[in-house]
């Protein structure tokens, strides 16, 4: 039973689960349908900025662009894969600047039911923070709720893989400020080398 036990636990720790396997090439913003702010004339859904930090870096209180990973000229780009445009640039994502009035990324939901904002890094890395920030000017600070961020693999060929990990970000992201959205860590391979260990033991009995 003991090495039944330990052998449960050891294969566990062997299949990585959500957040657990691989490094993140994608992270992908989703407005929940219907659930774009209420600012203008219609529903919006808008980001100031997107930042994305190794699992070794504890960002800055404020943009951190001397280690934010989704910046464009740490090699990052972003773009629009779903919703329409109500005004900002696809740039305006990774530029390193929570952006004021209309350089704001932000897509019309009234329009498309959703939109989605997709940051390639570039590359593939061990990112263990993403902040997602509201436009800086106090403005429609109610485009920016309810949504989702899901970190993404590379699939082997530069293209979107499989989901590393999801978010759900439910309500409004506090005025002029940032959601913070932090990975599982990977289980240590002294944890693993311990169970292997153990389980080399239970069989030499
Ligand atoms: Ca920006």
């Amino acid at each position: 039973m003991m090495t039944k036990g330990i052998l449960a636990l050891a294969t566990l720790a062997a299949t990585a689960g959500p957040g657990q396997s691989a490094t993140v090439r994608f992270i992908e913003i989703t407005s929940l349908p219907g659930a774009g702010g209420t600012g203008g004339s219609g529903a919006f859904f808008h980001i100031g900025e997107v930042e994305a930090f190794l699992t070794t870096t504890t960002p800055a209180a404020g943009l951190d662009n001397a280690n934010d990973l989704a910046l464009a000229s740490a090699g990052a780009s972003g773009s629009t894969t779903s919703g329409t445009a109500q005004h900002g640039a696809d740039a305006a994502l990774v530029n390193g600047v929570a952006d004021t009035g209309a350089t704001t990324w932000s897509r019309n939901v009234t329009v498309s039911l959703e939109a989605t904002a997709l940051i390639d890094l570039g590359g593939s890395f061990d990112i263990g923070t993403v902040r997602v920030w509201q436009r800086a000017d106090g403005c429609c600070q109610d485009r920016l709720r309810n949504f989702t961020v899901n970190l993404l693999e590379d699939d082997g060929s530069g293209q979107v893989g499989q989901m590393v990990e999801s978010f759900i970000h439910s309500g409004q992201v506090a005025t002029n400020s940032f959601a913070t959205f932090t990975t599982v860590p990977e289980p240590s391979t002294s944890v693993l080398g311990l169970l292997a260990g153990l389980l080399v033991i239970r069989r030499r009995r």
